[in-house]
């Protein structure tokens, strides 16, 4: 099995409550690596183009207002099987349903905001990847 991309996102509210370094620490020991990061604030257009596919739902006002609201880490992660490890280390998507000693389960608040985001497919990981990283910055690990 190749060494899978995939893209990771520390929401705001886990910025703000200083827990960058546990996250990143979880996916270190769970053989992920960093292969590309920055601490940003995303700009309301980009993050439209980022979720676009759910443009249509009913909480994406609410979600785009809260991804924009302060400071995010972007990464790119790498390692084997790295899409499904990220959503494996995260949990489910809701954090009162995802699994103990998940970083949803310890720092998500909500539905909304809940610590993280990672891609679902590899095919999601290549669109993301690209909306906010440039081919160069990658590490070649
Ligand atoms: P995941 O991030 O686990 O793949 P999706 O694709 O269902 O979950 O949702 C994308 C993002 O939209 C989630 N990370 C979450 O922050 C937000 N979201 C999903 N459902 C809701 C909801 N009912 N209310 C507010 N935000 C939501």
């Amino acid at each position: 099995m190749g060494i899978e991309k995939t893209f990771s996102i520390i929401k705001p509210n886990a910025v703000k409550k200083g827990v960058i370094g546990d996250i990143i620490k979880q996916f270190e020991e769970n053989g992920l690596r960093i292969a590309a990061a920055k601490l940003t604030v995303l700009s309301k257009d980009k993050c439209e183009l980022f979720y676009a596919e759910h443009k249509e739902r009913p909480f994406f006002g609410e979600l785009v207002s809260f991804m924009t609201s302060g400071p995010v880490m972007l990464m790119c992660l790498a390692g084997e099987n790295a899409v499904a490890k990220n959503r494996e280390i995260m949990g489910a998507t809701d954090p009162k349903k995802a699994a103990p000693g998940t970083i949803r389960a310890k720092h998500g608040d909500s539905v909304g905001e809940n610590a993280a985001h990672g891609s679902d497919s590899p095919a999601s990981a290549q669109r993301e990847l690209a909306i906010f990283f440039d081919k160069h910055e990658f590490a070649n690990l």
